[in-house]
């Protein structure tokens, strides 16, 4: 027999089913089926029964055990960061860090732990949409030799709230709204706004949701950061303050509004498929790890606190030191067995790192590893190999359910001196290498009376709120406004949009008033500031647009062809997209492909009605007269080109494309233009162009 597949019909006992099944060839199986006993399955298509057309019969043990394993799939899926994607990876250390962490994974330069890393949006569901305006975790686990080490962190540097005990009113606020069920994935409703706008606190994180950094291009270009404060500790017990962050080799880059809009309905699982297929194409994402490094006296002439996770330190107030990547280059083989049980938890420290007194981090010390335990339904999750440490784990920790480890012996409690006895003891503390916890500062700040307060500097809710507008270019700022707007317009009480419009008089008038103005509403008074804020200089770090990469790389190039296209033009301009390192995804009116200049049947990757141009980061429309001819009454090619010049998008063109560009509505703007010069433009976004195809606040 050859290798073709070879289709035959399964017969059963009692008659014939109607299944194809491959008899022999490439898809022949591996091995027999069986049941989770090890029982071979002699038939998967037909349940037991008493006759060819009767019941079917409780003794089907292999029916009974296929329905009840299926029933118990799912786990409760996480309360916030539900949606996520992960990838395998490794982190390398490029500069050491000897002096200030004994963190066995920053001492020498070159050598590499492995890491899983999740990423996520918060108040969607599992099932949600990728691309809603939403905070993105970042969540790295590095499997180090001493043991795991959990970078629990997000794509914003602050965070809503200062202290851990408001966390689940955030939550709540956000999520669907507890009577309706909706909305999903989305912080435009009533809930949300009035939580945060009764919660000044939330101002400066509110800033940087409603910027372009919530609605992300990819996973691949955005930043992340530790938030808190954190320490190392160094081999003579010194304590540094430390902050993480990742910086994307690719640079950071968003969509606008309405392109991710459009991305939720062109494809839902955008930011899954793209970190998937990158990894998978060998594109394998990269980000830089930096460190800010500080002591106490730096911390205590800063005119905020570095416990205050709602506050950040401008880098060009204290630089970033690279010290390491982070190359994504696996996928995992089983989104359930390493994604979804992927347990996080910022409490998973190794010795040379420690806690900073941030209430927020305190709090978050507590949650993690309680909320595995009502996810994973076991507090042996620690056992699954996503979670496990690739060093030994010894302890006398023992049973509970789902228990994988048969351990020997009878040590299982400590001290004890059954080794005096021939029998094996089991391990003992390690008073020099183990964790210890640095005692921190011991100063009445952090030891005094038992007090539900807040420090004094935490009052402060606007002046980096202040300093984050002031950092943004013109273009980001409209985008902040214009985001303010469409937020609280869904806001049916209207108190709520005027309580936070006084909040916002707080940041700037400027801003408060093109809110008020985009919702014809009248500015209201200043809220009462806790405490009065103050100016800080402009950090450019903290703005997208002055920090964009005019690179092609990681990026896809929408190529639009037809019968009739020019075979040499788009040879040309594929091979330019993929020689600056992009990808040319060729798109045509029937998936089959379109008969070119030449001839010849060039197959299509994409079908136009399946594949708007929200998905790509450039298009070039490259039609010959027929062909434009023929796609001038059609919606999706007009659509196509009208949402890349919508979208701020370069548009390479044959002169012959130029009457569908016209009915699209193409202005020939600096962003428009032939092959030429296509590769430069497709790597830039034309902000300049906004004003002309939106209102913006
Ligand atoms: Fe959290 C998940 C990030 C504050 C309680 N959080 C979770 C994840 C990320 C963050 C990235 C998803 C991890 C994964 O991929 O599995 N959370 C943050 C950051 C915070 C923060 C950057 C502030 C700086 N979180 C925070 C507080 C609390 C929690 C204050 C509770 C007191 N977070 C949780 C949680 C989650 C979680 C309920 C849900 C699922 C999980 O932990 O594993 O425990």
């Amino acid at each position: 027999m050859d290798d073709k597949t070879h289709f035959d019909t399964v017969k059963g006992n009692g008659g014939e089913t109607h299944q194809q099944v491959p008899e022999k060839g490439p898809h022949t199986p591996d091995g027999h089926l069986t049941t989770n006993q090890g029982i071979r399955v002699s038939d998967n298509q037909n349940s037991l029964k008493s006759g060819a057309r009767g019941p079917s019969l409780l003794e089907d043990f292999i029916l009974r055990e296929k329905i009840f394993h299926f029933d118990h799939e799912r786990i409760p899926e996480r309360i916030v960061h539900a949606r996520g994607s992960g990838a395998h990876g490794y982190f390398e250390l490029t500069q050491s860090l000897s002096d200030v962490t004994t963190a066995d994974l920053f001492q020498r330069v070159g050598e590499k732990v492995p890491v899983f890393t999740r990423f996520s949006t918060v108040a969607g569901g599992a099932g949600s949409v990728d691309t809603p305006r939403d905070v993105r975790g970042f969540a790295v686990k590095f499997y180090t030799q001493e043991g795991n080490w959990d970078l629990v962190g997000n794509n914003i540097p602050v965070f809503f709230i200062q202290d851990a005990i408001k966390f689940p009113d955030l939550v709540h606020s956000v999520k669907m709204e507890a009577n309706s069920g909706y909305p999903q994935a989305g912080s435009a409703h009533d809930t949300f706004w009035d939580f945060a706008s009764l919660m000044p606190e939330t101002t400066h994180m509110l800033m940087w949701a409603m910027s372009d950094r919530t609605i992300p291009r990819s996973l691949r270009t955005i930043e992340g950061f530790g938030v808190h404060t954190f320490r190392f500790i160094n081999a003579k017990g010194q304590s540094t303050f430390v902050k993480f962050h990742w910086k994307p080799k690719l640079g950071l880059q968003s969509t606008v509004w309405e392109e991710a809009l459009k991305l939720q309905s062109a494809d839902n699982d955008y930011h899954r498929r793209d970190l998937y297929e990158a990894i998978d194409t060998g594109n394998f994402p990269e980000w830089e790890l930096g460190v800010q490094l500080f002591d106490q006296a730096f911390a205590d002439s800063l005119p905020y606190d570095v416990l205050d996770a709602t506050k950040l330190i401008p880098e060009e107030t204290l630089p970033i030191k690279i010290i390491g990547r982070m190359v994504l280059d696996r996928n995992p083989d089983n989104f359930f067995a390493e994604t979804e049980q992927v347990a996080y938890c910022p409490a998973n420290i190794v010795p040379g790192i420690d806690f900073s007194n941030d209430p927020l981090l305190q709090g978050r010390l507590f949650s993690y590893l309680d909320t595995q335990k009502s996810r994973l339904g076991t507090a042996n999750f620690h056992q699954l190999p996503i979670n496990a440490p690739k060093c030994p784990v010894m302890n006398f920790q023992r049973d509970g359910m789902m228990q994988m480890n048969v351990p020997k012996g009878r040590a299982n409690y400590e001290p004890n001196s059954l080794a005096e006895f021939g029998e094996p003891g089991g391990p003992r503390e390690c008073p020099v290498t183990g964790f210890k916890t640095d005692a921190g500062r011991a100063d009445q700040d952090e030891q005094g009376d038992k007090l539900r307060v807040r420090a004094e500097l935490f009052a402060d809710h606007y002046s980096q709120a202040r300093l984050f507008w002031i950092s943004q270019t013109e273009s980001e700022q409209a985008h902040i406004a214009s985001s303010f707007v469409f937020e609280l317009s869904k806001v049916g009480l209207a108190p709520v949009r005027e309580r936070m419009l006084g909040n916002l008089r707080n940041v700037t008038d400027e801003l408060a008033k093109r809110v008020a103005d985009g919702m014809n509403m009248p500015l209201p008074d200043k809220a009462k500031a806790a405490r009065a804020p103050f100016d800080l200089p402009a950090s450019d770090a903290l703005s997208i647009q002055k920090n964009l990469k005019p690179t092609l790389k990681g990026r896809a190039v929408g190529i639009l062809i037809a019968d009739g296209t020019d075979a040499a033009l788009l040879k040309q301009v594929k091979t330019s997209v993929t020689d600056a390192g992009g990808k040319a995804v060729i798109i045509a009116p029937k998936v089959g492909g379109a008969k070119l200049s030449d001839g010849k049947l060039m197959a299509a990757d994409a079908q136009l009605q399946g594949a708007p141009s929200a998905l790509f980061d450039a298009i070039f429309v490259c039609l010959s007269d027929d062909g434009c001819k023929a796609l001038m009454t059609e919606g999706a090619a007009i659509q196509f080109v009208m949402d890349a010049f919508g979208h701020l998008k370069a548009i390479g063109h044959t002169p012959q494309s130029h009457p569908l560009l016209d009915k699209a509505g193409v202005v020939h703007d600096d962003g428009v233009v032939f092959a030429e010069h296509f590769i430069d433009k497709a790597a830039q976004r034309f902000f300049e162009r906004e004003p002309n195809v939106r209102t913006l606040a």
